[in-house]
């Protein structure tokens, strides 16, 4: 394993253009880490960066890795990831991970290389109109062409991107602003640093509607709680336990929100939706109250929006962002707009009095539970991507015992997702970074990458599927030359086993699109650098705990290719379908 393998500095350099001020300020506005690629209209800028000695360069294999490596890292922390590339290719390979970011509001600052400016408009080469791309998927862009402009645009670019429901903003930075020569007394002044964003709503916005709440709370027989990725981008997750001491509703969650409670606390009923568990369909289903907390009510978990929970009256929607609310069955919405790590705190000092207690509701659900529990039918002979998540989950576990870890997942898109949604267990404070409301193939290794980068102590494992791992695995040889001590799991079934299951139910059985080839994931990994130490490859399911002990027992990276068979992913709610039609 090498370190500083790609960049070699031949002269020291003084810090007096456009770039350097720009690198000065991202460092005021809090930035330690960027990732990037470089290219001709961002070689001042790479140049600054690496010359800079307080930020760390992560330099990738391909941009969409920058850019989604950036997100792990956002999506781990809170904080704004941000993602350096050049113009035209550089800034158009960003776009799936802008729009993730937009749709799972993550904070994100991408940062594109442009032509110069008396270039604007000529067909340059590498130009494109990145501003007009990125416009209606992020929540702001900048065309950036004058020092004297840079201060403003980063102190908003870094305020816009975490304040209210985050997102991603984008600067495209001119070739000719980074090479501008800019006079000392422009730099900021070492070691200032921005304030820090509020985002909470003046105080008594939201306490009708708080109010109105309660009451639903009082009078609800059975309630339940559907908890959303919000909570997590809130980091309310503290709070959400403090609630359910004096409001002990069942919680469901999300895709997204699944590290939003531990697996092992008493109000947890796992993932809703279309891949969600009976139990967890059934709460929705019969509630007569229905509480989301930085959920969006979105068609994975709704089915037919008409036929969702039919006997709530009322669907409570905790959200940052009132225009949310509006947008999927208003009717019956009570919103309470505002930061959920306030609005929880203000709702349990409300019921703090005299807590509530559901026994009937109580009971039903454990009769349920003991009919449909939640598990999955097992057949002993295969290495089933259920069973070795399971046995992932012990060895994580006994693991975590002795090391005091924190544990971080990543996926990426598929089968093996909606399996890690249903069966991965979490403790408190531990992560799960999925892409969810875009679903992008090719995201879960670099964000784990990213991740890493972000919290180098703790056990970051990703999950990732053999279709979805050949969009991104060129980030392999990120990881080792890096050395992370990521652990990549590739659960490798033959192809894309969610599509084939949907040919298979909804396109009598024609497999159209799906790869049918088998690739030698091992021999990939060692391509890459891995040392044969560090891969390996499971057929038999009695091997895999050994192999994982093995591989979390070191700290470097591992790649292990899980041999899986297909199978389709139960239970499945037919997309538009409800409650009803779920196939188990
Ligand atoms: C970038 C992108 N392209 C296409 C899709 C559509 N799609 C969703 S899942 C999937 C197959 C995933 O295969 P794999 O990663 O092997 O997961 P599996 O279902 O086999 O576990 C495809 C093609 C997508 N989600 N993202
Ligand atoms: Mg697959």
């Amino acid at each position: 394993m090498q370190h500083s393998v790609y960049v070699e500095t031949a002269l020291p350099r003084t810090k007096d253009r456009g770039a350097d001020l720009f690198v000065a300020l991202l460092r005021a506005q809090g930035v330690h880490h960027v990732m990037g690629l470089t290219g001709g209209a961002i070689m001042e800028g790479m140049d600054a960066l690496q010359a800079d000695e307080h930020l760390e360069m992560y330099i990738f294999q391909t941009e969409p890795g920058a850019a989604w490596a950036a997100m792990g890292y956002a999506r781990a922390t809170g904080r704004v990831g941000v993602c350096v590339v050049t113009s035209g290719p550089g800034a158009t390979n960003t776009i799936t991970a802008i729009a993730d970011a937009h749709r799972d509001n993550v904070p994100l600052v991408v940062i594109t290389g442009q032509v110069p400016t008396a270039a604007r408009n000529t067909d340059a080469f590498q130009e494109t109109n990145i501003v007009e791309i990125a416009a209606p998927i992020t929540k702001k862009v900048y065309y950036l062409n004058r020092t004297a402009d840079m201060p403003a645009v980063l102190h908003e670019a870094f305020r816009l991107a975490k304040q209210g429901r985050p997102g991603p903003v984008l600067i495209d930075l001119t070739k000719d602003a980074q090479q501008a020569p800019v006079p000392p007394e422009a730099f900021p002044v070492p070691g200032a640093s921005v304030s820090a964003v509020s985002s909470a709503p003046a105080p008594g916005l939201a306490d009708a509607a708080l109010e109105a709440v309660v009451a639903c709370l009082r009078q609800a027989e059975r309630p339940v709680i559907i908890a959303g990725y919000g909570v997590v981008l809130a980091n309310a997750r503290h709070e959400l336990q403090r609630l359910l001491e004096v409001a002990p509703c069942p919680v469901v969650h999300t895709l997204p929100g699944k590290a939003a409670l531990p697996t092992t606390h008493p109000c947890y009923y796992g993932m809703l939706g279309m891949h969600g568990f009976y139990i967890s369909n059934w709460l929705v289903h019969h509630a007569d109250l229905v509480v989301s907390l930085g959920s969006r009510y979105d068609d994975r978990i709704t089915g037919d929006p008409r036929r969702f929970a039919p006997q709530a009256r009322c669907l409570v929607h905790f959200d940052i962002d009132p225009a949310q609310i509006a947008k999927v069955l208003p009717e019956r919405k009570l919103g309470v707009v505002g930061d959920l790590k306030d609005t929880l705190a203000a709702l349990r000092r409300r019921l703090a009095g005299s807590a509530l207690d559901f026994p009937r509701w109580r009971r039903a659900i454990t009769e349920v539970e003991k009919r449909y529990p939640s598990t999955y039918a097992r057949r002993p002979e295969w290495l089933q991507a259920q069973y070795a998540l399971e046995v992932l989950n012990e060895v994580v576990r006994q693991r975590v015992t002795q090391t005091g870890q924190q544990v971080i997942y990543t996926t990426e898109v598929g089968d093996h997702q909606m399996w890690a949604g249903q069966h991965v267990a979490l403790q408190d404070g531990w992560q799960f970074i999925t892409s969810s409301g875009q679903g992008a193939m090719g995201s879960g290794l670099p964000m784990a990458i990213g991740a890493q980068i972000a919290h180098p102590a703790s056990l970051v494992i990703c999950l990732a599927g053999d279709g979805s791992l050949r969009f991104s695995e060129a980030e392999l040889e990120t990881i080792w030359e890096y050395d992370l001590p990521i652990k990549t799991l590739v659960f490798n079934n033959d192809g894309y086993g969610i599509v084939r299951m949907w040919n298979h139910r909804f396109y009598e059985g024609r497999e159209t699109g799906v790869i049918k080839r088998h690739k030698d994931w091992t021999l990939l990994a060692r391509g890459n650098g891995f040392d044969a130490s560090c891969v390996d490859r499971v057929t038999a399911p009695a091997d895999l705990a050994a192999v994982l002990q093995r591989a979390l027992a070191h700290r470097h990276p591992h790649f292990i290719e899980l041999m899986t068979p297909y199978e389709e992913c139960l239970p499945l709610m037919p997309p538009g379908q409800s409650f009803n039609e779920m196939i188990l």
